[in-house]
């Protein structure tokens, strides 16, 4: 589920709709989808949000695949998402645990002090470890990390974990050689002129 974990928001698509990009990404193979709506050119209106979080919802419905919301606790439970991704200044992760009992919890880690800290917790299915590379897409996001800290975090990681920050079609080999579960993208695919090109150079390619 977390192998091609695709992350798009209306800022992020330059061309066309999120619903076009998004069916686009899913008909290519995404495996997961998050939903995160904010910065510079995000739709503002809780109601417009709502309404594209419902078409985005549908669409991963129609091909079976993980619909989940970043941040937004209210939205994730009105709508009925299939989970729920957060940052350690986001709301409370035992909060959102005890809220989402029987749903997919997702929780960014940095360092190592926040993975031995969420190795503790019980019932968070996965980490969003990074920004491994520099990103375009995240204004207030931390200094990369790199291949070999991601290494060590993986290691140190009890849960599965999913790369994330600065992913592209040229550099996500090396991130799959780090022994991670999945990489999260937002621009490599937001951007892709051509979706199933660059679904099939993201894919792990199994060393000799
Ligand atoms: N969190 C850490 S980096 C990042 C987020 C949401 C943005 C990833 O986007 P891109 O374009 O794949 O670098
Ligand atoms: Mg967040």
């Amino acid at each position: 589920m977390l192998s091609l974990y695709f992350i798009a928001g209306t800022q992020d698509i330059l061309k066309g709709t999120l619903p076009e990009k998004l069916e686009a990404a899913l008909k290519a193979g995404i495996t997961c989808f998050q939903y995160r709506e904010k910065g510079t050119g995000s739709l503002q209106k809780s109601e417009e949000i709502k309404q594209m979080a419902i078409v985005c919802q549908e669409l991963c419905r129609k091909y079976s695949v993980p619909f989940i919301v970043n941040d937004d606790v209210a939205l994730a439970l009105e709508i009925g998402a299939d989970g729920i991704h957060v940052g350690q200044e986001d709301q409370n992760i035992v909060d959102v645990l005890n809220l989402f009992p029987d749903k997919i919890v997702g929780l960014s880690c940095y360092d190592e002090m926040e993975v031995a800290k969420a190795n503790q917790l019980e019932g968070v299915s996965y980490y969003g470890i990074g920004p491994v590379y520099r990103t375009i897409s995240k204004k207030d996001a931390q200094k990369q990390i790199g291949i070999t800290k991601l290494q060590e975090l993986v290691k140190l990681a009890k849960l599965p974990v999913v790369a994330i920050g600065g992913i592209d079609t040229e550099n996500v080999q090396a991130v799959w050689q780090a022994d991670v579960d999945g990489v999260s993208v937002i621009s490599v695919l937001a951007r892709a002129k051509d979706l199933d090109v660059a679904i099939e150079k993201l894919k792990k390619v199994r060393s000799k």
